[in-house]
């Protein structure tokens, strides 16, 4: 029997063919419906690739590198997920709706997914790619301890699944090839984590350029420090801490895990490794997209 509190871990339903979240399925409609408006900015990637990262890099150039402001709020509230619904918390949707303008728009959506209304306005796109590796692992441990998810099952399983793209958003292999052909005809910036892991002030300058942002030294460092994994791990504003115990359970793992490049080594198999790369030259056949995975 469950525990009173606990709900049972609800299967995945397909949205145009794509699987999602339950709650995030049946809150469809509102989504597909949702109205961009011109200064919206879309932060869009597949989970566990860094969107938290970015979010609160993106937070700290909004807010001038003032460190206070940014921790106001949590940042599921100051970025707040389009697609989220889970019963008895606000929807990313109604969030959105009274954040004022200059609205920061999380997203895992594959791009064929995303409202119209976000091409209609010509809003500006923040793409943060993860090679599938470091991401298979990181979705492994998210799947256990967020619990809309369903059980993903031994590491062996996960992995067939998460190859396959029989999880929540679909396949990775898909989502990183179709926003990377929509950046050649659309005002996208397409960032790589292990690039950003590399050099973090590399990328904050371009992300500031990107914005139209002067890269000010002073302020690349300030969000440097801010952003670091150490300090994001430590910062309830941007660790989901406060997020019920019912809904994402630290202790099982906590979000913000390992912030590396290369913990896949210590998670596949040999054999795993192997099955993963032949299958992986398969589906990323004749893209010019390419990962690290090491760095
Ligand atoms: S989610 O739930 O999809 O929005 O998760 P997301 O934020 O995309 O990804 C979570 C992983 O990103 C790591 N992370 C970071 N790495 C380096 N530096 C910083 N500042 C940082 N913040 C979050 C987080 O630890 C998760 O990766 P793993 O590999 O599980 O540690």
């Amino acid at each position: 029997m469950q525990p009173a509190e606990e709900t049972p871990r609800p299967a995945l339903i397909p949205i145009r063919g794509v699987p999602m979240i339950k709650y995030f399925a049946e809150n469809w409609g509102e989504v597909e419906g949702f109205q961009a408006q011109p200064d919206d900015l879309l932060i869009s990637t597949y989970p566990k690739s860094g969107t938290t990262w970015i979010s609160e890099i993106v937070d700290m150039i909004y807010n001038d590198g003032d460190t206070e402001k940014c921790k106001r709020e949590a940042i599921y509230m100051r970025v707040p997920f389009l697609e989220f619904a889970v019963p008895g918390i606000p929807t990313g949707v109604e969030l959105l709706q009274k954040r004022p303008s200059r609205r920061l728009v999380k997203t895992h959506l594959p791009v064929q997914l995303l409202p119209e209304s976000f091409w209609e306005q010509d809003c500006k796109m923040i793409y943060m790619a993860r090679n599938a590796k470091d991401v298979a692992v990181s979705y492994y441990y998210f799947y256990q301890m967020a619990k809309v998810h369903p059980d993903p099952g031994s590491w062996d399983h996960f992995l067939d699944d998460f190859t396959a793209g029989r999880v929540s958003f679909g396949s990775w292999h898909q989502h990183v090839r179709g926003w990377w052909e929509k950046r050649r005809e659309h005002r996208m910036l397409y960032l790589f984590y292990e690039d950003m892991k590399e050099d973090p002030r590399r990328e904050i300058r371009k992300v500031l350029e990107f914005l139209g942002r002067p890269p000010s030294e002073g302020l690349v460092e300030a969000i440097a420090q801010h952003t670091s994994f150490t300090k994001m791990k430590q910062n309830f504003m941007a660790n989901y801490k406060t997020i019920p115990t019912s809904v994402m359970d630290h202790s099982i793992s906590p979000f913000m895990r390992k912030g590396v490049t290369g913990d896949w080594k210590n998670q596949f198999t040999v054999a795993q490794n192997e099955r993963f790369d032949a299958d992986y030259e398969r589906q990323m056949e004749g893209t010019d997209l390419s990962f690290r995975m090491e760095i």
